[in-house]
């Protein structure tokens, strides 16, 4: 497992009182660990070449993607939000939970890849066995502005092959640019894979059910969910994942992907993601 380098500054350790634990790092405004109880094994895939000195988009955990999905002109892919450094405005503890509130706005080094005056807020809130990500965008500005993105959750596995997604069984998706609808009702990943999922924007209701764990992914606002596995083909490109750690990992992304929301001047749009460890 990835070692996170020792500069309390840059990371936000979240407990609970009776033990549950999370990090996120100020570098993208990225969590990067959950350990949720009742056995405090991390439930997050992080490379072990990820990138964590704020130099490049960190490979793992759940990256911040804004404000757009995939590739744009002159922007860096997914945006720019995983790259730039975020700040902390609030920290709530109670006897359950543990909130970390997150922001990120326009300044100068967003205005080199788009001049949209904005506020990002993520709100993390950690349970005994869950954590909820809560991703709100504000137009700041006095002009309309278009944008996409989401949560890029890159969930742990034993085993690829032994992993199985519910939830999905007569959804509509995309994949390489056709269109299908799920025939499976546990989707099996067998190949790369990066679909589309047309979920919906009302309360979507996941499940990763492997040999040690199941997660349940609850997720609303987002209409979309990406499903991506690079397989080993896939995984030999990327230079900051090795080879056979497709085998370790699905993300399970709740995004707005191939359509953009536009916001006024002064509105706000959000989405959330819950994720629940229960035992397999
Ligand atoms: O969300 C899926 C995806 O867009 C894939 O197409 C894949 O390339 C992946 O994200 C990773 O992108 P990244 O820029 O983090 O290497």
């Amino acid at each position: 497992m990835t070692q996170l380098p020792d500069q309390k500054d840059d990371y936000i350790q979240m407990y609970t009182h009776a033990g549950a634990c999370a990090v996120i790092s100020l570098h993208g405004g990225h969590l990067l660990s959950w350990k949720p109880l009742p056995h405090s094994q991390e439930q997050l895939y992080l490379s072990k070449t990820a990138v964590l000195d704020g130099s490049a988009a960190i490979r793992g955990g759940v990256p911040i993607l804004f404000p757009h999905f995939g590739s744009q002109a002159n922007s860096p892919n997914h945006g720019f939000a995983r790259l730039m450094n975020w700040q902390c405005v609030a920290r709530i503890t109670d006897d359950n939970s543990d909130t970390v509130h997150l922001e990120l706005s326009n300044n100068d080094e967003t205005k080199e890849f788009w001049q949209a005056d904005f506020n990002l807020h993520l709100i993390v809130t950690l349970f005994d066995s869950s954590i909820d990500m809560h991703y709100e965008v504000t137009n700041t500005g006095g002009k309309e502005f278009s944008f996409s993105g989401g949560l890029h959750t890159y969930l742990r596995t034993e085993d690829i092959r032994q992993t199985q997604l519910s939830g999905l069984h007569q959804c509509a998706y995309i994949e390489a640019g056709k269109h299908y609808r799920e025939q499976q009702q546990l989707v099996e990943i067998t190949c790369h894979t990066d679909r589309v999922y047309f979920t919906g924007d009302n309360e979507t209701l996941l499940q990763l059910i492997s040999p040690k764990r199941c997660i349940l992914i609850e997720s609303s606002g987002f209409d979309q969910t990406v499903v991506w596995n690079p397989w080993v083909e896939g995984a030999e490109q990327i230079k900051d994942m090795e080879n056979h750690d497709y085998l370790k990992m699905l993300c399970v992304e709740s995004v707005l992907a191939t359509e953009k929301v536009c916001l006024q001047a002064g509105q706000s749009w959000s989405g959330s993601q819950r994720l629940k460890y229960q035992e397999s």
